[in-house]
């Protein structure tokens, strides 16, 4: 038998076995190829970006570590290397870029950019089929190096963030219009104390005035979705973070703006996947980043744990699909960069797979007539049945690797182009 037998005779059993439990693998599958994951572009350069900026310029708060040789150092490298990682992962993607992605000849600052700026992006993802998102950058720059932008005490710092937020909207919107799908915009700021502060009230006047100006221009939502970023601490902000979740969740409810929850900004106890149907009862839609926080907000790549499954379960049972937008958000310098889209990206899917292959009828049924043995029982049951056959057999039906062929692909492409980089 070819590999491509085995994989499609594996998938006939697993689909008998699905069906003795009421569940459709077909339908699962068709509904799969529709769920767009936005791909990170930061993955690719450690959240680097391609300004023309002063040297060094780290800072808030965000950290790759690792030192792989063959990160993306231009935008043309970047481009192509998320072509590669998308060639190895089933279905259509989006493209999630940051505003320091922007191509320039000159330095333009931040609060200077216009979409022309990311022409180039917008060609690419355009002849790729792919939808694109769009982060405003509140970090790396002088103008953050205080540690306060949106939220800053000093009225020309602040009023230059604001314009920043205005001009990362008005790019979103274009990229919105030129691809025709909407583009979520989203707004994370580093801004907090590393120590114990006096006055956390002021802080928090200030953002909700600086988020009122930038959004004070009203969305078209067919091209454009404003989200707001939460975060419980960050680098240099341990104390006290002024968009903390309860602030941004009263101000996405307030002004029906998405909600985007980062899955490493909790409380390591805390897990998103209880969060969504308690946020989603009071907000129309939101914005997940998907990341895998080890003992911190470490931004690891997404693997498929408990929490991930979870996550998925939660959106699939909750109907959730059509009101979520599904980002990722790791970033690991330590490992082949084309291969950490490829694993993080392809355990998303495979969870969302896992959670529209769940008897979720039968297990619903357990629990309203309060048979919490059964439940339990069943929910281990489920864990071993054959989705890895499904998995294959969607990979193979969508055109890209199946099983870990797709890891010999990123290999030869390191040996061709990201190894001779320098
Ligand atoms: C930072 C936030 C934010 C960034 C990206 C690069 O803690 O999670 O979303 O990771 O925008
Ligand atoms: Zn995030």
């Amino acid at each position: 038998m070819s590999d491509s037998q085995k994989i499609e005779s594996a998938y006939q059993a697993a689909k008998e076995r699905y069906a003795e439990l009421g569940v459709d693998s077909d339908a699962a599958m068709a509904r799969l190829a529709e769920i767009a994951i936005s791909l990170h572009c930061w993955q690719g350069d450690d959240v680097g970006g391609f300004e023309v900026k002063e040297e060094g310029l780290d800072g808030g708060g965000i950290m790759a570590t690792g030192a792989y040789p063959g990160k993306a150092r231009t935008a043309d490298e970047l481009r192509a290397d998320i072509e590669k990682a998308l060639s190895l992962i089933p279905g259509s993607h989006r493209l999630n870029l940051h505003a320091s992605y922007a191509e320039t000849d000159r330095k333009v600052e931040r609060n200077e950019l216009e979409a022309k700026h990311f022409a180039a992006w917008i060609d690419w993802a355009k002849a790729n089929g792919l939808g694109m998102d769009f982060n405003g950058t509140f970090f790396a720059h002088p103008k953050a190096e205080t540690g306060f932008t949106l939220s800053s005490a000093d009225e020309s710092i602040r009023k230059f963030w604001v314009e920043h937020g205005i001009a990362c909207r008005r790019i979103g919107a274009a990229m919105g219009k030129a691809l025709g799908t909407p583009c979520v915009t989203n707004m994370w700021i580093p801004d907090g104390y590393k120590d114990i502060p006096i006055d956390r009230k002021g802080p928090r006047e200030r953002l909700k005035k600086s988020l009122d100006e930038m959004f004070a221009e009203k969305a078209d939502k067919t091209c454009l979705l404003d989200s707001v970023e939460s975060k419980l601490f960050g680098i240099g902000s341990e104390s006290y973070v002024v968009g903390s979740h309860e602030f941004y969740l009263g101000y996405a409810v307030a002004n029906k703006t998405l909600l985007c929850l980062d899955t490493g900004h909790f409380h390591p106890t805390e897990v998103v996947s209880d969060k969504i149907s308690a946020v989603m009862t009071f907000v129309d839609e939101i914005l997940l980043h998907v990341s895998r926080p080890v003992r911190w907000d470490s931004d690891h790549v997404v693997i498929l744990s408990d929490e991930l499954k979870a996550l998925a379960a939660e959106l699939v049972r909750g109907d959730y699909l059509d009101r979520v937008h599904i980002g990722l958000d790791f970033f690991d310098a330590s490992i082949n960069r084309v291969a950490a889209w490829g694993i993080g990206t392809r355990c998303m899917i495979k969870a969302l797979l896992m959670a529209l292959l769940e008897p979720t009828k039968l297990l619903q049924e357990t629990e309203d007539s309060g048979d919490f043995t059964t439940r339990l029982a069943m929910l281990e049951e489920i864990k071993t049945l054959p989705a890895g056959a499904v998995w294959d057999f969607y990979c193979t039906n969508q055109g890209v690797p199946a099983q870990e062929q797709w890891l010999k692909e990123v290999r030869d492409y390191e040996e061709e182009v990201t190894s001779l980089r320098s």
